[in-house]
């Protein structure tokens, strides 16, 4: 078993001197370390103790490295709370501890350092302080080990203790792809680049091609390490060093991450839970400016507080959306730490919920709250289908493809394929194409669109149906088409609707007519059929309908729209319908004309003399039937196709 640990508490109180004591390493590697006799930046040992083989992170405890702090504990699985005996708890134990408490490092223990300088009633005096600390916290029930890295006393001991809670460490989840939060990076000579930190999920092995985020750059792993020895495969909760191919390590910093290529994506925008320290001295507040430390990496941003107050007072938890100054790497239930802008002190730490949020506007707050709320009860119940279905409802463009939701998750694609196909199969999300959509947003969509349907029949009592193309701009011209389609197919097999190849009609819609009415539709398309080819203009031909008639005019040419809608009436300007009839007659004689001139031309007198009409005519049909591919124009003369 591997676990890593790491050391916290104030300056000077014996942290790197208990890994040396414990491992034989000095993990102050820095001339300017050993110079200032200080911890400045992060240093690594190991511990082989059988059973279990430790990977020691040690942090500086100096108010100003507390960034450096940051880097090294998001990625331990136990701390060491070193606290001198001779000082007790200091200012940093207390931030450290604090720290560690809000990333929610679930096991630890207390070791009392540098006992050889203090007699028994003393060392009592920071034992009671130090429990006074950690009263009702993950550490109220730490063993604590007295140690002296002088002398050597209790280190045996404190490796005893070490080797009985490592067994209290929770597995970590296999769950995720991989993922190393960047600690370190510098280059070999002969080897090129390497790059340090904590596998945090998955596993990387020889050759495998990765990404670095946010760069977006491929790399490949040319060789890994870990505990000093070269491996084929580094698994999450191992500290590794990973020899890249393709990359210059000048190219990479802190607080980037080595990942399996083509999954995740940064973000500068996510939503989280955070808990304010009770002993910060005011309410984080929407618009303040915060240092976030998530992973590895720092970046600015301003917080929006989802509360009605606008604000969150020290103690309390809350809910908030964070909007980065610079992308980082985040997937749910990533820990992370607030601090101040300036001064730079710890305020309040939290837990991803959603890491591609939207920008919430303020008067959908209340909204907002209650999905993240469901967010953090299904992400507690490990809920998978739940938090698919809630980053569907919730997803800016209303659609997400198996990469997005990946990208949203983090999870192997097994994982995150049994938890879509639970939902799909639930019907709690809906699989279209190559996307998935809420139910939600298909029910909303079918309610809108049955509601259009009957607005439109009410208006136009004898029109067949909407216009497709009209009703999808009416309701879903923000979505993709293959959307509206579907829930078009849905509303058709539940035998709501109707939809033909360009409308769509309710079911229940039939356009029947009264005897009245239908007693004017027939002396309309009397009026066209007795025509011929000399039709009335469309005003004339109501007019004369209404007549005999009790409609308005407006009624009217509702009906004369019926035989449109049928067929039976064709337009062919604005003016001039005709009846179907009479053009199909005519095509008729011009294809007959047609084949006794092989040239099959056609001009204007020669088509007025075989249709038998004047000029007012013949231009808007021949421009018809050029329209309808039955002409085209050849000059000033037609060519019958
Ligand atoms: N007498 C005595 N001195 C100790 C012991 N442990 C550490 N020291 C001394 O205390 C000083 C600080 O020790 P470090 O191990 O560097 O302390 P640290 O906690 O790592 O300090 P930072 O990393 O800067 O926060 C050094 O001079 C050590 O030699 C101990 O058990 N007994
Ligand atoms: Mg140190």
């Amino acid at each position: 078993m591997d676990i890593i640990v790491g050391t916290a508490g104030h300056i000077d109180h014996g942290k790197t001197a208990l890994v040396k004591a414990l491992t034989g390493v000095d993990a102050d590697r820095l001339p300017e370390e050993k110079k200032r006799g200080i911890t400045i930046d992060l240093g690594f040992a190991e511990l082989d103790l059988g059973a279990v083989r430790i990977g020691f992170v040690d942090v500086p405890g100096h108010e100003k490295f507390v960034k450096n702090m940051l880097a090294g504990a998001s990625g331990i699985d136990l701390v060491l709370l070193v606290i001198a005996a001779d000082e007790g708890v200091m200012p940093q134990t207390r931030e450290h501890f604090e720290i560690c408490r809000l990333l929610e490092i679930k096991t630890g223990l207390i070791v009392l350092t540098k006992t050889d300088l203090v007699d028994e009633e003393l060392l009592e005096i920071a034992k009671l302080d130090a429990a006074e600390l950690v009263n009702n916290s993950f550490l109220e029930t730490a063993p604590v080990v007295a140690v002296s890295a002088r002398t050597g006393d209790g280190i045996a001991e404190l490796k005893k203790v070490l080797l009985k809670i490592s067994a209290s460490v929770p597995k970590r989840k296999n769950e995720g792809v991989a993922r190393l939060p960047i600690d370190r990076t510098f280059s070999v000579r002969g080897f090129g680049s390497v790059v340090t930190g904590t596998l945090v999920s998955g596993e990387i092995s020889e050759s495998l091609e990765m990404e670095i985020l946010p760069l977006d750059r491929k790399v490949r792993v040319r060789g890994l390490q870990t505990h000093g020895k070269t491996v084929k495969i580094a698994r999450a909760g191992q500290r590794a060093a990973v020899n890249l191919g393709g990359i210059e390590h000048a190219e990479i910093v802190r607080g980037m991450v080595l990942a399996t290529a083509d999954v995740l994506r940064s973000t500068q925008i996510f939503d989280a839970e955070i808990e304010v320290l009770a002993s910060a001295k005011k309410s984080l507040k929407s618009r303040q400016r915060v240092r976030v430390h998530l992973g590895t990496d720092e970046a600015l941003a301003r917080i929006q507080v989802l509360n009605e107050k606008n604000e969150i007072a020290p103690g309390e938890k809350g809910c908030v959306q964070i909007r980065l100054e610079s992308p980082v790497i985040a997937i749910p239930s990533d820990r992370f730490i607030l601090r101040l802008y300036s001064p730079q002190m710890t305020v309040a730490g939290g837990k991803v919920l959603n890491a591609f949020a939207s920008r919430h506007r303020r008067k959908d707050t209340a909204v907002v709250r209650k999905h993240l709320e469901n967010l953090i009860r299904a992400s507690a119940e490990d809920d998978k289908p739940n938090q698919i279905q809630i980053f569907l409802e919730t997803a800016e463009k209303n659609n997400l493809t198996f990469r997005d939701l990946q990208a949203r998750t983090g999870w192997r694609r097994e994982v995150l394929k049994k938890a879509v196909d639970e939902s799909v199969s639930k019907k709690s999300i809906i699989e279209i194409e190559n996307f998935y959509i809420s139910r939600a947003l298909l029910e909303h969509l079918k309610a809108k669109i049955s509601t259009e349907i009957e607005m439109f029949h009410r208006r136009e009592p004898l029109a067949r149906g909407i216009s497709r193309e009209t009703l999808r701009e009416k309701i879903a011209a923000h979505l993709p088409p293959e959307i509206f389609k579907s829930a078009l197919v849905y509303l058709e097999k539940e035998e709501k609707i109707l939809a033909a190849k360009d409308f769509v009609k309710s079911r229940s819609h039939f356009s029947e007519l009264t005897p009245e009415e239908e007693q004017t539709r027939v002396r309309l398309s009397k009026i066209y059929s007795i025509a011929k080819l000399e039709v009335p203009t469309l005003d004339a031909a109501l007019a004369e309908a209404a007549r005999s008639a009790q409609f308005d005019k407006e009624h009217i040419r509702k009906i004369f729209q019926m035989l449109i809608n049928s067929g039976e009436i064709i337009k062919i300007s604005e003016e001039f319908y005709f009846s179907q009839k009479a053009i199909a007659d005519l095509i008729e004689t011009i294809k007959t004309f047609a084949l006794q001139n092989s040239d099959r031309l056609i001009n204007m007198s020669e088509f007025k003399e075989i249709a038998g009409i004047s000029r007012k005519y013949a231009i808007p049909i021949l421009e018809y039937f050029d329209r309808e591919k039955i002409t085209r124009r050849a000059a000033d003369k037609r060519l019958i196709l």
